[in-house]
């Protein structure tokens, strides 16, 4: 029998400590007593017995248990566990659309995120009879093999596998204290995977055989491929058809696998392999069938997108090395003074007294000044958010740490809290999965709210970060464990510069375990600080993340470059985080490490300025980036954000989609033509919603565009003008000087917006516009979620807020808009009004034909009413445009 053998990390003998020797040679022994065979990390398991329960009325089974048991030891790797339970659930239980498998140990309870930090449905087998009220799961689990053990999930409506586990030697389902693997088939040519973060890739797609790592680390994301800040162990699969025509183009399911230790992913394409260090495997499957439909099934299970403030769409900016008041102050004004909005000012680091959290540097930041400042930004309409670091600065003067140590919540090692080093110097870690954590923190929060009433928090290094590495402890294998995962790229210690695995959290919980949730741990704490606090929606960008961060928190992209490669890189990320259920997201504009260039980011501005959240940050000591420093960047930012913040109740109202449905706000264009299949492999355009597209120039010196626009009629949102009718998706040289981003509405779209201001308060004021673009095909649809921007609930019932959903259609020559509110009483009592209406998209030959206006009698149209039409570049469109309307939002 042909045996592969497990290949050794490269720099094994480097990284020898005392246990890696008695391994290594353990593996000499075994290997040089058995010259003929070669060992294998395991030789799988059989099913011993196997029980259903529930049997819904096509004869499946909504829960299947079975006892697994090991065929044959190895000892690479640790010893195997013998005994194994198997939990497949789906049907009534979990939703119809969702399976879960959980394989664990039968004989032991082993490391599982508990339920306060992820709630989820527990795994006991469901009531009897209860499927009765629920329709029948499209997806299907079956016991494939037994002898090894081997299943499937497939699809009951296409008879589509979509995971099919191995049962082939070196990829056979192991199952050790420190290693976990299992694999499944994939079909590389119909199979698009995305998603498997956090990683810096180049493009959207994942490639074919590649390792991706996930252990959250401080490694900035100017890095392609290695493991970054977050670990979302989730993927979606979009399928390509099939050979007998079963499987739709497009058809979309989600695998997550719902586990918090360090692990590595072999993604080959015919394969995907899951190398784990603990826990269980916890797998999820999503049904879909559409993208859009597996982020709605996901985020029931993680957790829905917390809902932003409406200010938090606004523009921001930031730097690292501000150097005082003065200095932000000059930031402001400068951006008022260009006429460039201005929403958010932050500050990093620069702002603490020595570095220390919830403090204010006495020369340069002091206090009166600080709240002077503040209070004049809140006066002007503008926010301001700072920076927190987890690690508290040890000093015995300093009130945080001395409060710290009084409530014992800092993360211990040996019996002492665990010491670290990072700005501030030596440092203590808060644990929050000790709720006394969570109070602490809360409570310095607030007392330093209560000192400078800042609107967000910025939760910086919480991966964590440390900026020295400790030795792994002799006395256990957590540190130094048998298999290397891919950290960094280079199998580093799981140890350097982190906390170190053997450190002990609340209950003695080891870091080894929570490593990866230490972000989603911060962030929840903080959420319910900021709550407790402000009363108001929090504002919260952590960098480190974790599956169910979006419930609590919006995330940027960490340390980018100022390189044209990082400006493409940061759509792949963006769009990742969509599927993460972290909509809120943005990467910093005009790029973080290295000095940027004038052309680098005015073409970043115009990125920028779509992504969700969009701000301007730099590191210390690189040129100065406010968008104001050189006209052209200036001028172009007054073009792209005047569109934004015209464009801001579009994005909110895709808030509203995100925090209900999961819907990411920055699409794959996938999400909108899953049956045209060239969109799989766009890395360079997204989607806002459901029809804007954004396809920005991402080379220097470039003045025009190769962008691929699906079926349909697609106009330049700037101007209405410059239309493309695509009869068959493809790729277009659309002109892109340097001042120009190409941003098109597609046909079937209702778009209310704004008028351009300064503030998000400003242009919340303004009347509204719809667009309303026609199709002859379709009809065109569009919704707007109004509320006051910051209540702590979006959309809640007996909120106050008001939904507006509009229906529009093409009769003969006549453009119909109907409009559908919810709760009108909110938008009524804001007295917002539509003044103007354009329709674009309207055949010059249907207008030849002759039009007429009907107006509803609700319609007032003043004196200086006016309607008038023109002609598109191509002369096949016609806009019409009526203005000076006064139509009651929400009537
Ligand atoms: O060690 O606070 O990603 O945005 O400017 C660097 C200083 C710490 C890393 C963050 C970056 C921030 C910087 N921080």
């Amino acid at each position: 029998m042909k045996r592969a053998k497990l290949s050794l990390p490269n720099n094994y003998y480097h990284l020898a400590s005392l246990a890696f020797c008695v391994f290594v040679i353990s593996l000499f022994v075994s290997t040089s007593s058995h010259e003929e065979e070669q060992v294998e990390v395991g030789y799988g398991y059989r099913v011993r017995s196997v029980g259903t329960s529930t049997t819904d009325s096509s004869g499946m089974s909504s829960s299947l248990t079975a006892h697994l048991q090991l065929i044959k030891k190895s000892s690479l790797l640790g010893p195997d566990i013998q005994n194994l339970n198997l939990l497949a659930s789906s049907g009534s239980f979990e939703t119809s659309d969702r399976l879960r498998i959980r394989i664990t140990d039968a004989d032991h309870q082993r490391w599982e995120i508990p339920q306060q930090v992820l709630p989820r449905p527990s795994h006991q087998p469901p009531p009897q009879n209860s499927f009765l009220s629920h329709p029948t799961s499209d997806l299907t689990f079956s016991l494939h093999h037994t002898t090894p053990f081997v299943f499937t999930v497939s699809r009951r409506s296409s008879a589509d596998t979509l995971f099919h586990t191995s049962n082939s030697g070196e990829s056979l389902l192991v199952f050790k204290d420190q290693y976990l693997q299992i694999s499944s088939f994939l079909p590389a040519s119909r199979s698009s995977l995305y998603g498997l973060g956090e990683h810096t890739k180049k493009s959207f797609k994942l490639a074919h055989n590649q390792t991706l790592t996930l252990w959250n680390a401080d490694i900035g994301s100017a890095n392609p491929d290695l493991n970054l800040y977050g670990s979302h162990p989730f993927y979606i699969d979009v399928r390509s058809p099939d050979s007998e025509g079963r499987v739709v183009a497009g058809t979309t399911h989600g695998v997550l696998l719902l586990n918090s230790n360090g692990m590595d992913i072999v993604y080959t394409g015919d394969s995907i392999t899951y190398k784990v260090i603990g826990g269980v495997l916890d797998f999820y499957f999503f049904a879909g069938p559409t993208p859009k439909l597996v982020m709605e099934q996901y985020t029931d299970l993680i957790g829905r997108p917390a809902p932003m403030p409406y200010w938090s769409f606004g523009f921001h900016q930031c730097r690292w090395g501000y150097k005082n008041v003065s200095d932000v102050e000059g930031v402001v004004s400068g951006y008022a003074e260009a006429g460039i909005p201005l929403e958010v000012m932050w500050t990093d680091i620069d702002y603490m007294d020595g570095y220390k959290d919830f403090t204010l540097d006495p020369i340069n930041f002091p206090s009166d000044q600080m709240k002077k400042f503040v209070d004049t930004l809140h006066h002007n309409g503008q926010k301001y958010v700072l920076i927190l670091d987890p690690g508290i600065s040890v000093n015995e003067t300093y009130g945080t740490y001395i409060r710290g140590m009084q409530a014992d919540i800092f993360i211990k090692r040996d019996g002492v809290p665990y010491l670290g080093q990072v700005w501030p110097g030596p440092v203590y870690y808060p644990d929050f999965l000790n709720s006394g954590g969570g109070i602490f923190w809360g409570d310095e929060i607030n007392r330093f709210q209560n000192l400078l009433p800042f609107d967000g928090l910025w939760l910086d290094m919480n991966e964590l970060s440390n900026f020295i590495s400790s030795s792994p402890s002799p006395f256990s294998t957590l540190d130094d464990p048998p298999y290397k995962i891919n950290n960094s790229g280079a199998q580093r210690p799981i140890n350097e510069r982190t906390v170190p695995a053997t450190s002990l959290h609340f209950a003695n919980i080891s870091e080894y375990n929570v490593h990866n949730l230490y972000g989603l741990l911060e962030s929840i704490a903080t959420n319910q600080a900021l709550v407790k606090v402000t009363g108001k929606r929090p504002f919260i960008l952590s960098r480190s993340t974790f599956v169910g961060s979006g419930k609590y928190t919006a995330h940027w992209t960490g340390d980018n470059a100022a390189t044209w490669d990082d400006l493409a890189y940061s759509i792949p990320s963006i769009l990742n985080f969509g599927l993460f259920g972290i909509p809120m997201v943005g990467a910093d504009i005009c790029g973080f490490s290295g000095n940027t260039s004038k052309e680098l980011c005015q073409r970043w501005i115009q990125l920028g300025a779509f992504y969700p959240f969009a701000r301007d940050h730099s590191a210390k000591d690189t040129t100065r980036q406010e968008l104001y420093l050189w006209d052209s960047v200036a001028a172009t930012a007054r073009k792209v954000l005047g569109l934004r913040y015209r464009l801001l109740p579009y994005f909110y109202m895709l808030m509203y989609e995100a925090h209900t449905k999961g819907t990411p706000v920055a699409r794959p264009l996938f999400f909108s033509f899953a049956q045209d299949v060239a969109t799989y492999e766009i890395n360079s355009q997204f989607l806002i919603g459901k029809g804007v597209m954004v396809s920005p120039t991402l080379k220097p010196g470039a003045i025009s565009v190769d962008a691929y626009f699906p079926t349909g009629n697609w106009f330049d949102l700037f101007n209405y003008s410059n239309s493309l009718s695509v009869n068959n998706g493809k790729y277009f040289t659309l002109d892109a000087p340097p001042d120009h981003i190409n941003i098109h509405v597609r046909e079937g779209n209702i778009i209310a917006m704004q008028g351009e201001a300064m503030t998000t308060e400003a242009a919340r004021k303004t009347p509204f516009q719809l667009l309303v673009v026609v199709s002859s095909s379709e009809n065109s649809t569009g919704e707007v979620f109004l509320d006051d921007g910051e209540e702590l609930e979006m959309g809640k019932k007996g909120g106050m807020w008001t939904l507006v959903r509009f229906h529009g259609r093409v009769v003969r020559n006549m453009v119909i808009v109907e409009t559908e509110v919810v709760n009108g009483e909110f938008a009524l009592s804001q007295k917002w009004i539509i003044d103007k209406v354009t329709c674009i998209g309207l055949k010059r030959v249907q207008v030849l034909k002759g039009y007429k206006l009907i107006t509803s009698s609700r319609l007032k149209m003043h004196g200086n009413s006016s309607i008038w039409t023109s002609f598109d570049d191509g002369g096949e469109f016609v806009t019409v445009e009526m203005s000076g309307m006064s139509l009651l939002m929400g009537e």
